[in-house]
């Protein structure tokens, strides 16, 4: 009964929200331990989906929130669990899906998980998928940039499946700071000669430009602008930034270019 109630509640949300899906970008930390832009579906209905969680072993990258499916819970779980943006979004022939995963625990490792896709937020493809032959090595997260080119013109819902593993092998999958890009919009052209370093930086993140550069601002992935100002040649202070991922947006004319760095 629970099922076919989400899978109505996801029909009305498709359509509400296919007239005004225009927009081709999103970033999420979870560091607001916050699901908002997301919806879930425990497909398994053993109860257990998709959580929030900021513990050192099923938190987020950064030393906070990010998201978690269990595959133990006082009991070994064959999980099946559905995470993904509650509107759909415009994809271009650059979007991709940028994010970064880790296993829970570095014995019971054997996490099986996916990118998946969908027009309707109904039916979902999986587009990309990765069992754990081994864990990560402790403390390092995989990165993975997905190409949806193949999905290009058209609205769609993104997002994680976690399934075709159990508590016997696995403990659970966490996942972090996932951003949709597509170049021209949240990431500048290449051809643009900017760069940012170190990147990652902790202190002192230094532009390089052949041009002046006047404005410059640095945005936090939940679009939070911690630094504004005009940008002198010894570089910004990042001192007092929390760890992370942050963009860095330069004025250039009418033009605003955007380069992105991670906070040590
Ligand atoms: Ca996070
Ligand atoms: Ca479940």
């Amino acid at each position: 009964m629970k099922r076919i109630l989400l899978i109505t509640l996801c029909c009305v949300f498709g359509l509400m929200m296919t007239a005004n899906a225009q927009e081709t970008t999103f970033s999420y930390d979870f560091n607001d331990n916050s699901f908002d832009g997301w919806m879930g579906y425990d497909a398994d209905g053993d109860g257990h989906q998709w959580e929030l969680h900021n513990s050192t072993v099923s938190g987020g990258m950064d030393a906070s929130y990010g998201i978690y499916s269990s595959c133990y819970n006082s009991g070994e779980l064959t999980p099946e669990n559905y995470i993904y943006t509650d509107k759909a979004y415009l994809i271009t022939e650059t979007s991709k899906l940028h994010f970064f995963h880790c296993q829970s625990d570095l014995v019971y490792y054997e996490e099986n998980f996916g990118v998946i896709v969908s027009e309707n937020g109904i039916n979902f493809y999986v587009v990309w998928s990765k069992r754990y032959t081994e864990p990560n090595a402790d403390g390092k997260w995989g990165e993975e940039y997905i190409d949806l080119s193949e999905f290009a013109g058209k609205n769609m819902y993104i997002g994680f499946l976690h399934y075709d593993c159990n508590g016997f092998t696995a403990n659970g999958i966490r996942i972090d700071n996932v951003e949709l890009t597509s170049d021209g919009v949240s990431i500048a052209e290449n051809t643009v000669s900017f760069d940012v370093y170190p990147n990652p930086a902790e202190n002192q993140l230094v532009i390089s430009s052949d041009e002046k550069i006047e404005k410059v601002s640095v945005v936090a992935m939940n679009g939070v602008v911690v630094y504004e100002g005009v940008y002198s040649n010894v570089g910004i202070d990042i001192s007092e930034l929390n760890a992370g991922v942050y963009f860095v947006n330069v004025n250039k004319g009418n033009e605003v270019i955007t380069r992105r760095f991670v906070k040590k």
